[in-house]
């Protein structure tokens, strides 16, 4: 045969080879053995993002749309491809040397797919690893347009917003309702550049000055030899520095009161902590500290809840707040504004207000509303949005600047200098979640992870070749502008002003200004954490802090210890309380608030359908508890007996007297004086004597009374009864506009 030829057949072979290879080894091609798990085949597009949850508007740094194709969830096409977009026709078998034989690195997919995954963490946040955002819009009032050049407060302007809440001490898979101060970031995407208002549900801070901040969350992680407890302060070493440091007693005792335990992200306050400064158009200027209201008002879980959630439903926040917007209750806040006279020495009513552990109370300087958030999508992606998510208090647009708080001056250095970590590198504003929504010019250039593919040749300035470009703008163009404000002439000290060292006025103004239900919470949170703690000499040094505030506090504190009560080291200060930090006494919206109704399928079932669909249009979310899954006359079930806990509901409505189900605890008898011969179901008894417990509104029509007496609570405060669901139903949700039926609780103190 001819040379050609014999390369002919070789390749022939080859070809064969190959062919063969395709037939006989390719799972689901035809000659292979059958698969046996029976997958989709029908091919289609991947799922697109969630309706209209396309990444915010991309932008190369130099303010040009990308015109790339859409990457917001990443997936194109039908088919699975390598990285590089080649069609891959296998992804669950490393290419080997034969069936039996060893993997060759020759592999590329092997290779990518796991050298990604492996790569696949970031590190946590330092601090706020634990947290879930959303998306949501801002509007403008307008009412805060003589104070600030800043255009998204002008009337009826709307502004995308990104807003992650968080705890700050456990890491990333920690559970959201430990005792912890929460953080509330929001993202302002304006059109003069993004603000992101960095705040606390906590108007204070455990420190003065941002160099001592290594120091308290040193103290407040787990210990560095056993790395426990996660994400708590019941712990040594944070009593000890707070008992040392004792300008962060005024926060602690934030952390100690319900504030530190929210009911849900969607009720709680957001406080910018530090005083800011805005300047108008004319270039006035005056002090301001930022405030978030919930539309819902300020609820918090009892401690009891709390712990059992950290079991039961680590994730209970985040839930809660996915649940509510995908339901359509949006989540509301008003942005408000505490205005004070920009005065040199920066004070207000003798408040120091460049001290982040002191408050301004609302009765001396009310909080006036300047706009309002509402949450209204959930991220579609956690890790591209919640997680890369970078917020900094240098991002600031034209009318808002900063003061010299300390504790502000620093972050200002913290917030970039962490993302380089934790981002990679310098250009983490790139990323979809961070891009700003304001062109950018930035004559930033290179670095890891560039994404923008930078036209011209002159980054500098000033320059001739790129035509001048970029120019400064002026006041004209909406620049930003540096208040001016007057440096003193001082000698450099490492010393703070003299008004810091009061440290335990605002402690006690807290104190005072709480209800005696909420001031026994504080006294049993204190007890519990110091309780936690191994070394004597802690418990007796915060025990001095607490007789500083108040001795009642201090007395009650000191018998749960089992230790004296020492005397004040300093005259108790002589403050005015302010109401405005109570949470309690006043009725609140109940959108959103999670009603579980107990369905016994001998019970009245019209009852149940009709109370389910009153709840659904109060704006509130009824789940039926049921002795199996699955439906009940219809009506979908959506916890058991053995699933449900009373912790996931505001309130409970009973529609019968359930027997115990197959699967149902060991019953106890029934409580002495209950005259029926049924038992109820034992988890059902739980479920009422917990929701009694935390002070739940708890209703009941028909063979429900039964259950209210098996449980012993009939007749209680907060438990009605009555011939409808509909009626029982409109006697709790008045119940629940208090949030709790607060006189259930024991108050020691008054
Ligand atoms: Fe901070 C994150 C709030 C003081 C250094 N901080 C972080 C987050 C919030 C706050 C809400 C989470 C942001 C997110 O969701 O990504 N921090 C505050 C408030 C403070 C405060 C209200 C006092 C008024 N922080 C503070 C100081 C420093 C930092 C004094 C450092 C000197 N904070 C950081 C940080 C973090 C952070 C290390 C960790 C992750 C991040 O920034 O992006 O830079």
């Amino acid at each position: 045969s001819t040379p050609a030829k014999a390369v002919k057949d070789v390749v022939g072979a080859a070809v064969g080879k190959v062919a063969d290879a395709l037939t006989t080894d390719v799972p689901g091609a035809p000659g292979s053995a059958p698969p046996t798990v029976e997958e989709p085949t029908t091919r289609h597009d991947p799922l697109p993002p969630k309706p209209e949850q396309g990444a915010p508007q991309t932008r190369t740094p130099t303010g040009a749309e990308t015109g790339a194709p859409t990457t917001a969830n990443g997936q194109q096409g039908t088919y699975l491809t390598t990285s590089q977009g080649a069609r891959l026709r296998d992804t669950d078998h490393s290419l080997k040397a034969g069936p039996r034989g060893p993997t060759l690195l020759q592999d590329h997919h092997l290779r990518e797919k796991i050298t990604h995954f492996d790569h696949e963490r970031i590190p946590e946040r330092v601090v706020h690893a634990r947290g879930a955002g959303a998306h949501g819009v801002f509007t403008g009032y307008g009412s805060a347009t003589e104070l600030t050049r800043a255009g998204f407060l002008a009337k009826g302007k709307e502004t995308a917003v990104f807003v992650r809440f968080s705890t700050v001490l456990g890491s990333r898979g920690s559970a959201d309702t430990v005792r912890d101060t929460r953080g509330f970031a929001t993202k302002f995407y304006t059109d003069e550049g993004t603000f992101d208002l960095v705040a606390n549900n906590m108007p204070v801070f455990f420190i003065q000055d941002a160099i001592k901040f290594p120091d308290i969350i040193h103290a407040g992680k787990p210990h560095p030899d056993r790395e426990i407890p996660q994400a708590q302060s019941a712990h040594d070493t944070f009593w000890d520095f707070v008992s040392l440091h004792t300008e962060a007693q005024h926060h602690t005792m934030w952390n100690m009161s319900d504030r530190g335990i929210p009911r849900s992200y969607r009720m709680m306050e957001g406080f910018g902590v530090h005083t800011f400064r805005l300047v108008n158009e004319a270039g006035e200027t005056v002090l301001v500290k930022f405030h978030w209201k919930p539309k819902l008002g300020v609820h918090s879980l009892t401690w009891e809840e709390a712990q059992l959630l950290g079991g039961i439903d680590p994730d209970f926040h985040r839930r809660d707040l996915y649940d509510a917007i995908e339901a359509g209750a949006y989540p509301e806040w008003e942005l408000g504004l505490q205005v004070f006279p920009d005065t040199p020495e920066e004070t207000f009513a003798g408040i120091d207000l460049l001290d982040p552990t002191k408050i301004v109370p609302e009765e001396l300087a009310p909080v006036q509303p300047v706009g309002r958030l509402r949450l209204d999508r959930t991220p579609t992606n956690f890790f591209a949005e919640t997680e890369q998510v970078a917020f900094h208090l240098g991002h600031l647009p034209p009318g808002i600047d900063v003061t010299n708080d300390p504790l502000l001056q620093g972050r200002l250095f913290s917030y970039l200098d962490t993302q380089l970590t934790r981002l990679g590198g310098p250009n983490f504003s790139q990323i979809p979640i961070n891009r700003p929504h304001a062109a950018v010019n930035d004559m930033l250039r290179d670095g890891f992870h560039q994404h923008a593919v930078h036209a011209g040749v002159a980054p500098y300035r000033p320059n001739s070749l790129d035509g001048g470009n970029p120019f400064p703008a002026g006041d004209a163009e909406h620049a930003f502008l540096d208040v001016p404000v007057t440096v003193t002439e001082a000698p450099k000290v490492r010393a703070n002003p003299v008004s810091f060292d009061d440290h335990f006025s605002q402690a006690r103004l807290f104190w005072l200004s709480m209800s005696p239900v909420e001031r026994e919470h504080i006294i049993r949170a204190y007890t519990f954490e110091l309780a936690k703690c191994y070394h004597q000499a802690i418990k007796e040094r915060q025990l001095q802090c607490l007789a500083n505030i108040d001795p009642v506090l201090c007395a009650q504190v000191a018998t749960g210890l089992g230790l004296p009560a020492p005397q004040p080291t300093i005259p108790l200060a002589d403050v005015e309380p302010s109401p405005a930090l109570s949470q309690i006494g006043r009725e609140w919206p109940g959108d959103g608030r999670t009603v579980g109704i107990v369905v016994d399928p001998d019970g009245d079932l019209d009852g149940v359908g009709q109370v389910r669909r009153a709840v659904f249009a109060a704006g509130m979310v009824p789940l039926l508890i049921a002795p199996h899954g699955g439906t009940v006359a219809d009506l979908p079930v959506q916890r058991t007996f053995a699933t449900a806990r009373s912790v996931e509901f505001d309130a409970v409505l009973l529609a019968g007297a359930p027997v115990p189900a197959p699967d149902a605890l060991p019953a106890r008898d029934a409580k002495a004086g209950a005259a029926d011969s049924v038992t109820v179901d034992p988890r059902v008894l739980l479920l009422v004597e917990e929701a009694w417990r935390h002070a739940k509104a708890i209703g009941a029509w028909g063979a429900g009374g039964q259950v209210l007496r098996q449980a012993g609570v009939t007749g209680s405060p907060g438990v009605v009864t009555g011939d409808s669901g509909a009626g029982v139903l409109a006697d709790v949700q008045q119940l629940m506009a208090a949030h709790r039926t607060w006189e259930r609780f024991p108050a020691a103190v008054s």
